[in-house]
């Protein structure tokens, strides 16, 4: 094991943290939509797009990143902002739509935005990665020892915002990272239907960018491959694509029928967990009891549940400030 107990238990708790903060709102969010699934309604109107299963890869990447270091995200944000580090109340405020929000509650879940960690996501599909280049450059021009990271999916890698990010971050030479999940599928269209080549780490080469694929489910190959990608970044030897292979344990959106999903392929990425896949890492170097694990748990449920308890508690925005901060 290359990897010591504190970092591999600071892995860990990002990891539980994230899933308990992604199935709690998996339940919260049908409150008032059913029995007939009606996505305007209930506590959380609108779309509701989760992380649960690509865990590892927000955990495993955000390890090596300081508050300020810019990190753009996508539709599907919460583990990426949760791993950097956020406060959970705005956070959950922002998702349920309240006054005490990162953007008083305007954004909703796929607009969370908190300068303090230089955190921002949009609805955009490949919308964050030339704001992820911008960072870098304006980086790279004041001399500072920072480094940008764009999250984005398999299905972003398509489109045109991704080849002149990445053409531009390597002919500047910038301090970005780029990490694309491919979770195989965007909404229910699989990538080998829309992607022309076989793994978008071959893309790297295009663009003279280093590129490397590894294993999203484990968080100890994305937390290495990380690593060497923000230290050169951070040494002023320029952008890095990451690959990592992941699965989400949740259809594209909550309410998704799934029909294109065989059941087959979800068990057997069920078997690739990363809370357990990392569990058991630990539990074989004798890092990690059942007891720490159920004490780990129990405090990110504590966490989790006040937030919620703050969400709830909060006030909406005031009808009259309905044309406050948006442009009218
Ligand atoms: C520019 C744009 N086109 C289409 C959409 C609709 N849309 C939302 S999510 C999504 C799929 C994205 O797939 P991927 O990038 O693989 O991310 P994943 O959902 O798998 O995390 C699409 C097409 C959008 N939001 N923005
Ligand atoms: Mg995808």
């Amino acid at each position: 094991m290359s990897l010591d107990k504190s970092t591999l238990l600071g892995l860990y708790r990002d990891i539980v943290l994230i899933r308990t903060f992604e199935e709690r709102l998996g339940i919260i969010y049908y409150e008032g939509k059913l029995p007939a699934f009606d996505i305007a309604a209930g506590i959380i109107p609108g779309e509701m797009h989760l992380y649960t299963g690509q865990e590892a890869v927000a955990a495993g990447v955000c390890a090596h990143l300081n508050a300020d270091d810019p990190v753009t995200s996508t539709h599907r944000p919460h583990g990426h902002m949760i791993a950097k580090g956020v406060d959970l109340n705005p956070m959950m405020a922002e998702i349920f739509g309240k006054k005490t929000g990162f953007c008083q509650g305007k954004g909703g879940h796929m607009h969370l935005f908190d300068p303090s960690i230089h955190f921002g996501c949009g609805g955009i599909v490949g919308g964050g990665i030339p704001h992820a280049v911008g960072a870098a450059l304006a980086i790279k021009m004041r001399k500072q020892n920072r480094v940008a990271v764009s999250f984005f999916g398999e299905g972003a890698a398509n489109i045109g915002a991704f080849h002149e990010s990445l053409n531009l971050a390597s002919v500047w030479n910038l301090p970005c990272v780029f990490v694309v999940e491919d979770n195989l599928y965007a909404i229910s269209v699989p990538k080998e239907a829309s992607t022309s080549v076989r793994s978008n780490a071959e893309r790297g080469a295009a663009y003279g960018i280093p590129a490397v694929q590894v294993d999203g489910q484990n968080a100890i190959a994305v937390y290495e491959a990380a690593q060497e990608a923000v230290a050169r970044a951070r040494r002023g030897e320029g952008p890095t694509l990451i690959e990592a292979i992941c699965y989400r344990f949740r259809g594209h959106f909550e309410g998704d029928a799934e029909g294109y999903l065989a059941e087959k392929e979800k068990e057997e990425w069920k078997e690739k967990d990363p809370v357990n896949i990392l569990g058991n890492q630990m539990k074989e170097q004798g890092w990690l009891s059942d007891s720490e694990a159920e004490a780990i748990q129990a405090e990110m449920t504590e966490r989790v549940m006040a937030a919620e308890q703050f969400a709830r508690e909060s006030p909406y925005p005031a009808p009259e400030e309905a044309l406050d901060h948006v442009f009218a």
